[in-house]
């Protein structure tokens, strides 16, 4: 009964050839589908199933959903059980409610950001096969992104009227998908309040991140790079493109990452990330950051607060 790793995120804009130039001219991805809605599913390179983001067509930016694999179907009749348990309504969405995959369950974490769980989607291979691969692809284009990395989700966190959706998500994370934590922010008296949190499944420093703010919200997506010259590349390609950059190249404190954000045309943030940083494991002892240090956590090298960063966000 486990949670295998980020499958896919699907995202909402407001100019659909637009977005999908940047997805696939900027990121590097390639489109493998779309669906009567108008909908566009798109993988990076390096990726086997059929695709890690859903380019959906609306008058609004923002997260549709974020979804996780498990490993297999009967997991997913263990894990609603234990969602409802723990007092979280479910949905079982039938299979092909995605074209190319299995049935889902979907639920809304504490902070209402919609999340789901499927165990099958289709499997196209990557871009160099299984068999005596290559490195990488001739088809490489872009910032070439290896793979969808992460989500960071905006949650509300107001100690005043004692709502704090960071820690919530965090328990039920932790409690009900056994995701583990690895990096924190604490804030207030004593530290008593944890303001942003990094979680994972997988061996990497985070598969999902929540930090507290006004209003639930999408903070970013995040694709993998292999090293920080490939950061300095991709930041290269985004310059070329005319493509809105909001960090240039620094590294996080936070989990080492060596990081760009830049924005899709439709204002979802997008991050690159290089640096595998440590090996993430569940015995590996929690790094706390304080509140007099979070802005050296999120940009090591200035330590600068950049109010923008943690306060525009779709
Ligand atoms: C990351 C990361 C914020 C920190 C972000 C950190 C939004 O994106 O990948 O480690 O405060
Ligand atoms: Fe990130």
């Amino acid at each position: 009964m486990s949670v295998m790793r980020i499958g896919h995120v699907a995202l909402k804009v407001m100019d659909m050839a637009a977005a999908v130039k940047h997805y696939e001219k900027v990121v590097g991805m390639i489109k493998t589908m779309e669906d009567k809605h108008g909908n566009v599913y798109l993988k990076c390179w390096d990726e086997w199933d059929k695709y890690s983001v859903i380019l959906q067509p609306s008058d609004q930016a923002g997260m549709d959903h974020v979804a996780y694999k498990v490993r297999q179907d009967a997991d997913l009749d263990a894990l609603q059980s234990k969602i409802q348990a723990y007092g979280i309504k479910t949905v079982m969405l039938a299979e092909g409610s995605l074209p190319s995959t299995g049935r889902m369950l979907q639920f809304h974490l504490p902070s209402g950001h919609e999340m789901r769980l499927y165990a099958m989607k289709e499997y196209v291979g990557t871009e160099v096969g299984t068999t005596n691969p290559d490195p990488w692809p001739d088809s490489i284009h872009g910032a070439g992104a290896h793979w969808l990395d992460h989500v960071l989700l905006m949650c509300e966190l107001n100690p005043e009227t004692g709502t704090n959706h960071v820690a919530d998500n965090t328990k039920f994370m932790c409690e009900v998908l056994e995701f583990y934590l690895v990096e924190q922010v604490v804030v207030g008296p004593n530290g008593a309040i944890q303001a942003a949190s990094w979680l994972t499944r997988t061996n990497t420093p985070h598969d999902i991140a929540f930090v507290g703010g006004p209003r639930a919200g999408f903070h970013h997506a995040s694709f993998f790079l292999d090293s920080w010259h490939d950061v300095l590349k991709a930041a290269d390609v985004m310059a070329k493109s005319k493509t809105k950059i909001d960090v240039a190249p620094t590294r996080h404190g936070i989990t080492r990452g060596e990081t760009i954000y830049f924005f899709d045309p439709s204002g979802n943030r997008n991050e690159t990330f290089a640096g595998l940083g440590y090996l993430a494991q569940p015995d590996r002892p929690v790094t706390t950051w304080t509140e007099d240090k979070l802005w050296t956590g999120i940009f090591y090298h200035t330590g600068d607060a950049v109010p923008s960063f943690t306060e525009v966000y779709t």
